[in-house]
């Protein structure tokens, strides 16, 4: 397969100025006519006409009204190349492809009983001839025709022109866009579908019309969607005056699709996973993850449609911006700085889950990668969640106002443009008159920084001194990593656990200091500092790095106890955990006897307790660090040490704590009709994790609380996580397991849970998940239950997924290969469960290079696949 660098970008030899598209829809054979007016690109001195297609039929070519014959163009590796062309060119394309047989889910596909359309990154060119790139933009129209019987709903992006019968049982719909936009940004949907629909007045006062499409009888499930649409056209007005552009915004929600969804210009075509809810089948987690993704797909209105990336390569530009949004707008949602604090913990997690080992790993790449073989593999933690905490640190070192005026400069100079990371680098250095070069670093070295820090107090000059160094590890293709600017906020606790007010050159900076280190090693010298103070670092999560300070037990307990910024004072927690199960874990290897000191459990008990502090905030301490983010503090790692270790502190923090987690889980029931408003949840999340506490083992009290739970919940959180404790525990769960699947068989994203909660069980093995696979209701084709039970097991079951004698690895090969057949971009995510296969022990990295070997020798394979793995083994 064939690497494309960022080094080798070239405009594009001809723009589009419109195009206009027919489809004749059927599954069997679609046909596809495209009129398309193109002119020369007077930056590019090429007259070659480049037209990407993949999977397509051509039946017909016409250059400015002739005939094309098959020697006057060339179709080779899926490009076809008119030589030497005019300078205006209409083009009038006709190709037919086969939506029942793509099972690809990229192009024109069907699910259910309709069809459905995914262009990112360059799925365009599976369904028309067509310069599939982000930078031409172009005018389109659309016409839809289809059986109206089999799909009365025919939409596309933009404003309805017109629609009607044409007779033979077949209707149409005509709809124009009229914004310029690139080919990924194209999208259909024919289908019986029904809309919750709304009127909306933006702040000007223009209505607009909202709608939520779902299959029939999900109905019941769109509320949340709508209302999480309606709060993000409000929230990107008030917070960046940013006004929806269209008179009317469409939501679509299908069970088969590979990502979350998709930014489609006026018709964002989603995952069911994102619309639907309800109290009965969908949990908090469903309900936040909805509210995300909805704003998600809504900012990417501005930032991404109406501003585009030049070229994949600066798929950050639009993702980390637009997930730094959403974040931003998930915490303003919920309006307190705890609850802000909570969302950023969250963030901070998925970051130490996911990213750094992503960014430590083999497909280890910038957030503007330099290469890629398929860019489907590059929509990545790095890229989204790395890239949201690029942009963040933006905001860290400019503040809220001066980060706002950057992002209207942005606009200002690009709106209507694709255009590059560095643009909006530029846009933020040039509103607040900054030098922001050595910022570019975050865009073009891999790695995740390691600031390790020393503290010196000098009791006769009352002066404190922090001594930052930085440093970045290696990774593929660049071995010496350049210092970064790295914003680093830091307060300092007095005996008394408050904050010191802070003086750093005779300036005084308030209780939390922003210190900008920019050089290998910089130190800070803090004024008027009469006793030595305990340091609390990186607060907020300030940058996206590994923090180094050899905090003794004692000063991560004061931090633990009294730290005014609620992310460092989880982190203190989380520190200490990590010291006692890292030592747990050798300790398991050495044969040694397993204790957990009172020291720490007593400080879990402040916490826990404490009812000044919200549910939700507690129930994030209470969480230890998952076995992936263990995994990653050790040299060598060992999964059932690693989990091993983790059982028997959360036993013994259960069996300690059990009067006060018996009493937090009664005190924090939700009564009355449920609510997915953060404080609620909180509750709900308290409880859980209380109940999963107590029940970390059989036993008879537990067994029948979480029994109870399960039998009387009228929600979904309190049922699945009722479920999940007992099949964790490894209880005997079946009558409810039974139960569960009956009352929700018809459920597909409720039966997903059902999979998933026992692929990732600890005593789910592969036999176990071989057997559910026989399941009626599993089906490799749709993506969201092949990730219910293939990747909970591979990704979220490590001690199960590591067994000794390896048959999990040949389990991952053998899927791989499958899924591979039928959808390349899924079976490539699944590939990457084997990333950090050469930190196991010796005897596991036999067996995975095996299976890693397996999969790479498999043929045919997908350039998806063959990328990750033979990144892996290289
Ligand atoms: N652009 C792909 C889906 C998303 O990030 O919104
Ligand atoms: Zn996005």
């Amino acid at each position: 397969p064939k690497t494309i660098y960022r080094k080798d970008y070239t405009p594009p030899s001809y723009l589009v100025e419109t195009v206009e598209l027919g489809f004749d829809l059927d599954p069997a054979c679609t046909i596809v006519a495209s009129r398309v007016q193109l002119r020369h690109n007077p930056d590019s001195k090429s007259r070659d006409l480049v037209l990407h297609g993949e999977a397509i039929e051509l039946v017909a070519l016409r250059m400015n009204g002739r005939e094309l014959n098959p020697d006057q163009y060339i179709i080779d590796n899926n490009i076809l190349t008119i030589r030497n062309a005019p300078v205006n060119v209409l083009l009038e394309i006709e190709t037919t492809c086969v939506p029942m047989e793509n099972t690809t889910l990229s192009g024109l596909y069907t699910s259910g009983s309709g069809f459905y359309t995914q262009c990112e990154a360059e799925g365009f060119r599976r369904i028309t001839y067509f310069p599939d790139r982000p930078d031409v933009m172009a005018r389109y129209t659309v016409m839809l025709r289809a059986d109206k019987q089999q799909y009365p709903v025919l939409l596309s992006n933009g404003n309805l022109l017109e629609e009607g019968d044409l007779g033979d049982g077949r209707h149409y719909a005509k709809w124009e866009d009229p914004f310029k936009k690139p080919s990924y940004l194209f999208a259909l949907v024919a289908a019986r579908l029904v809309c919750q629909e709304e009127k909306y007045k933006l702040k000007s006062g223009r209505e607009v019309l909202l709608q939520v499409w779902v299959e029939e009888g999900n109905l019941d499930k769109t509320d949340y969607a709508m209302q999480s649409l309606k709060n993000s056209i409000r929230w990107d007005e008030e917070r960046w005056g940013l006004e929806l552009d269209l008179d009317r915004f469409m939501i679509v929600a299908v069970s088969d699709f590979n990502m979350g969804a998709m930014e489609n210009k006026g018709l964002n075509i989603f995952n069911t996973k994102f619309v639907l809810a309800n109290p009965r089948t969908a949990t908090d987690i469903d309900y936040s993850g909805i509210e995300a993704v909805v704003g998600h797909e809504y900012f990417h209105n501005w930032t991404g449609n109406r501003v585009t990336c030049r070229d994949w390569f600066q798929l950050s530009l639009k993702e980390g911006l637009t997930v730094f949004r959403d974040q931003e707008f998930s915490a303003d949602m919920i309006g307190t700085d705890s609850g802000r604090a909570v969302t950023r913990i969250d963030q901070v997690r998925t970051l130490r889950q996911a990213q750094f080992p992503e960014d430590a790993g083999p497909m280890a790449h910038p957030v503007r990668p330099d290469s890629f073989v398929e860019i489907n593999n590059f929509y990545t933690v790095t890229v989204y969640e790395k890239g949201a905490e690029v942009v963040r640190m933006y905001q860290t070192l400019l503040g809220r106002e001066g980060f706002r005026k950057g992002m209207d400069l942005y606009f200002e100079r690009h709106d209507g443009q694709a255009v590059q990371c560095d643009d909006f680098r530029a846009a933020m250095a040039d509103a607040n008159e900054r030098d922001l070069k050595q910022f570019e670093r975050w865009y073009s070295q891999a790695g995740t920084p390691v600031v390790s820090v020393s503290g010196h107090h000098d009791g006769a000059r009352q002066v404190y001194e922090l001594t930052l160094r930085q440093s970045c590890p290696a990774t593929p293709g660049q071995r010496d990593k350049k210092p970064f600017h790295i914003p680093v906020a830091v307060g300092l606790l007095g005996s008394d656990g408050k904050d010191l007010p802070l003086t750093l050159g005779g300036k005084a900076l308030g209780t939390t200091a922003v210190l900008e280190l920019t050089a290998a090693e910089q130190t800070f010298r803090f004024e008027g500092v009469a006793h030595a103070p305990v340091p609390s670092i990186l607060r907020d999560f300030s940058a996206p790095v590994v923090l180094e300070y050899p905090y003794s037990d004692e000063e991560l307990l004061h931090l633990f106890r009294y730290d005014s910024d609620p992310v460092n004072r989880w982190e203190a927690g989380q520190r200490l955990a990590m010291q006692r199960l890292l030592s747990l874990a050798q300790a398991v290897l050495d044969n040694k006897p397993l204790q957990l000191d009172d020291t720490y459990v007593a400080a879990l008990r402040a916490v826990l307790t404490d009812k000044e502090l919200d549910a939700a905030f507690r129930e994030q301490c209470l969480i230890l660090p998952s076995e992936t983010i263990i995994a990653e503090q050790m040299e060598v790692v060992h999964p059932q040490a690693i989990h091993s270790a983790r059982q028997f502190m959360r036993h013994a923090i259960g069996t300690a704590l059990r009067a006060e987690l018996l009493q937090v889980y009664g005190d924090n029931a939700t009564p009355g009709p449920y609510s997915p408003d953060a404080i609620s949840a909180g509750k709900r999340g308290l409880k859980n994790v209380a109940l999963a506490y107590l029940l970390v083992q059989p036993n008879t009290e537990a067994v029948k609380l979480a029994g109870e739970q399960f039998a009387a919940a009228s929600n979904m959180t309190d049922r699945a996580a009722a479920l999940s404790s007992l099949i964790h525990s490894g209880a005997d769960a079946g009558k409810q397991l039974d139960a569960f699947y009956t009352d929700f068989k018809g459920e597909a994203l409720v039966v997903d849970k059902w999979f998933a909660m026992q692929g990732s069980a600890p005593h789910t093995n592969v036999a176990k998940v071989r057997e559910l696979m026989k399941h009626p209701a599993f089906t490799l084709k749709n993506p969201n239950r092949a990730r219910s039970l293939l990747f909970s097991f591979c990704n979220n079951n490590p001690s199960q997924f590591h067994a000794a004698d390896g048959s999990a690895y040949e389990f991952w090969a053998e899927h791989v290969i499958k899924l591979d057949a039928l959808n390349p971009q899924v079976a490539a995510r699944l590939a990457r469960s084997m990333d950090r296969w050469r930190r196991y022990a010796p005897a596991l990295q036999i067996h995975m290079r095996h299976a890693l070997e397996k999969v790479a020798a498999a043929t045919p394979l997908s350039n998806d696949v063959m990328e990750v793995v033979s990144k892996a083994l290289s």
